[in-house]
Formats: C-alpha cells, structure tokens, sequence
C-alpha cells in the first residue's frame, strides 16, 4: 500500500492543531495530531519542507522503518518538533494499518486489558472555595478523579487558575502574556485547598495536583509532604525535569505519589527516572513523544519498574491525539490513568470521534483505526491564530519556569 500523498493542516477551532493526513493509492486514508502549543508552525514546515516528500511511495504499512528513517535517518534526534512530526506521521500510519486490518487500533497492540479507562478532568478556582465548588460541579458530571488548581493571594491571573484552558491562551496578542510567580506565596496555599476539598467532598474522589515545574527538589519535598494527609492521587511536574536526578531529594521525603513527563519527548528523558523508581506515572502521550510506535515502548520500559501510565491530554492536543491514547490506555498492562480536559463542540465538529465518556471513565469505540477523523472539507473556516503559552516571572522580573 503506498503513500501517494501527505497533507499538514494547521486549523484553528478555538485554538490552534496541527493535523497529518496520509492518503495511499488502495483509498484509506489516516490523520495523526502533530501539534505543539505555541510553536504550530514550525512543525507544520518540518512537515510539509522536510518529511512529506521524503515518504511519498513507501510502503504505509512499514511504519517501523519509517519511524526510524525520520529518527536515525534525521540525524538531528530528538527534540519537541521533531518528535511532534514523527507522532503526526505515525499516528497516521498506525491508523491506516488498524482501517486495513478491520480493527480498532487497541486489538493490534494486544487487544483490551480492561473494559474502560478511568480519567481525570480539572477544576479550579480562583479562590479556595470557588475551587471547592467547581470540584464538586466536576464530581456531579460523574468524574472519579479530578485535578485542583488555586489563584494565589498577591499574584494576578495565574494559568491554570482561572477561565476554563479549553481555548487559546493568548489568542489576541501575538506575544505572550506575562505572569507572576512567587513559591514563598504559593506553598502555605496548596496544603489548604486540599484540605478543604477533602473536608466538603470525602476521602473517595481522586484528588491531583499540578505545579508546573515551579519548584526546587527541596520545596517540592516540602510540599509533598504537607500534603501528605490529604492522601493525593499524584503531584504532577514538581519539579523541572531535565536534571533528573533532582526527584531523589522529592523522592526521598515525601510518600506523595509523583507524576512527571508532559514535556518529554522520547524515553531517554525519563530513563533514571523510570529506572531509579523516583517517579510513579509517566506522563509522555501521543503526540509529543514520537507517536504509539515509541509510546508503547516507553509504557513497556515503565512497566517494569512500577510506575503507571497517565498519557498528557489536555486540549491543547487534538482530539486525535486523545482518541489514539485511548487505544494505547485500554491495551497497556501497567495502565495508571489518562487526562481529559474535554473540547468545545466546534473543535468536535472538526474531529469527528468515537470515543465516549460515561461515569468518570472513557472508552475509546469499535471504530476501525483510532475512531478519530478530520473534517478537512471545513478546515478553510478555522484560520490559524497566532498564540502563545505565557511566560512565567518572579516578583523581581526573573524569568521562571511554569
Ligand atoms: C496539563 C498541562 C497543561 C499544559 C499545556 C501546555 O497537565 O494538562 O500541564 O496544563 O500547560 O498542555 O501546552
Ligand atoms: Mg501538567
């Protein structure tokens, strides 16, 4: 079956997704998600300038040798662009491979280990109590697991915290917004949301927290710990994570489970951690991590040394990348739990799907490949926006991490 043509939209329906789509000469096509927030369009070119031509007339079906020839062959490894491209491409040819077989994808790697996938969704406020009323709104739509997030007395307008995260950020201005980051504010605050999400809503529902890289390995241990009693789901991003030998301090102190890995990109950025057990989740997805080719084995490699999947599945992937983690999720043994911030129901209209959400879990359907499709008839209406993620400042203007 060959590749006869590759075509890269970049839509915006709210915000902003890089789409793959292959078409080859027996008539089945497939869509990948190639999208990196904020740098859309450089991989939309690395794409379309320097790997679509490349690929015209191989064999659909030799994903493997093609997921080499675009990472050996490139010589320049690694790295969030590249490694969104690969995952568009073979995301895309995975999904051709499970049409011709006459599969959902998630029978190719091994068929169902369970029969649903527990997620968990986000609430936050920008104070405590709004924060316990939107988590409890959350439990009411039937979710099990929910991530918290709070404002922080004295610092405006911080992300994650305030107006839903469904669409672009920054969508009318083309440089990024500026935000103020202080942890001598933030570290007293957390113990308290969690201690009154506890006190409104119970011990039963999962309760998660995200810190966005911010801290220190020695205030990340501080915080863990205090939030010890509140008996978290996970702490996720504690930490930035390319000095990974920072999570044994983290690790050595607190009982929190951890969660690392929305920025990784391939398994050799999570290997000490994965290896030295300093991490419980590992959460690589889809799309930033080279496609289910390397997905599958980064979860494999996890496997071994405990620690469970949690595939990063905000809405600043597409509805693609989403609907191949489910695949990925319903197959993987050592499976932990998968994100799922939702779409609006223009960027749905977009990517038709199978999946469903029922009861706090999500199936990803019987459809044949990934059960996501592009509506590229009506791609021309969604133009993309420039926009960005904000960047992160101390009180005193030094750029920080988030
Ligand atoms: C998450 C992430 C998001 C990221 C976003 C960046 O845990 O879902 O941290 O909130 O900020 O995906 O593009
Ligand atoms: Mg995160």
């Amino acid at each position: 079956m060959k590749i006869t043509d590759i075509r890269i939209f970049v839509t915006c329906p709210g915000r902003n997704f890089v789409t793959v789509k292959i078409y080859t000469d027996e008539g089945l096509t497939g869509v990948g998600d190639a999208t990196l927030n904020g740098r859309e369009l450089a991989v939309a070119s690395y794409l379309k300038d320097h790997v679509a031509p490349c690929l015209i007339g191989r064999d659909a079906l030799c994903s493997e040798d093609i997921w080499h020839y675009l990472y050996r062959g490139a010589y320049w490894r690694r790295g969030p662009v590249t490694m969104a491209s690969i995952a568009g491409i073979d995301t895309a040819l995975w999904d051709i491979r499970a049409k011709a077989a006459g599969m959902p994808l998630y029978q190719l790697l091994g068929g169902a280990s369970r029969d649903r996938v527990l997620c968990y969704t986000h609430a936050q406020g920008t104070g405590i109590s709004e924060a316990v009323v939107a988590v409890g709104a959350r439990i009411d739509e039937g979710y099990l697991a929910i991530r918290a997030q709070v404002g922080i007395p004295g610092l405006p307008d911080i992300y994650g915290t305030g107006v839903s995260g469904l669409t672009n950020t920054a969508s009318d201005n083309a440089t990024p917004r500026e935000e103020m980051w202080s942890t001598s504010k933030y570290l007293p605050r957390i113990p308290r949301l969690f201690e009154a999400l506890r006190a409104a809503h119970g011990e039963e529902v999962h309760l998660l927290h995200d810190v966005h890289h911010r801290l220190s390995p020695i205030e990340a241990a501080r915080l863990g710990k205090d939030l010890e009693p509140f008996r978290l789901f996970w702490l996720e991003d504690a930490v930035p994570a390319e000095n990974q030998e920072g999570f044994r301090v983290v690790r050595q102190h607190t009982t929190t489970p951890l969660a690392v890995g929305e920025v990784f990109n391939t398994v050799w950025d999570a290997k000490l951690l994965i290896e030295e057990q300093l991490i419980d989740f590992i959460r690589t997805t889809c799309v930033h991590a080279g496609g289910p080719t390397a997905l599958r084995r980064i979860m494999d490699f996890a496997g071994l040394h405990h620690v469970r999947t949690a595939c990063h599945g905000a809405a600043d992937m597409s509805p693609i990348c989403l609907g191949a983690n489910l695949h990925l999720d319903l197959w993987v043994p050592n499976f932990g739990i998968q994100e799922y911030s939702g779409y609006t129901e223009e960027m749905l209209s977009l990517f038709p799907h199978a999946w469903s959400f029922s009861g706090g879990y999500l199936h990803p359907g019987e459809a044949h490949g990934h059960g996501v499709d592009f509506d590229e008839s009506h791609a021309d209406e969604y133009p993309y926006q420039p926009a960005y993620l904000p960047v992160n400042r101390l009180e005193d203007g030094t750029l920080w991490h988030w």
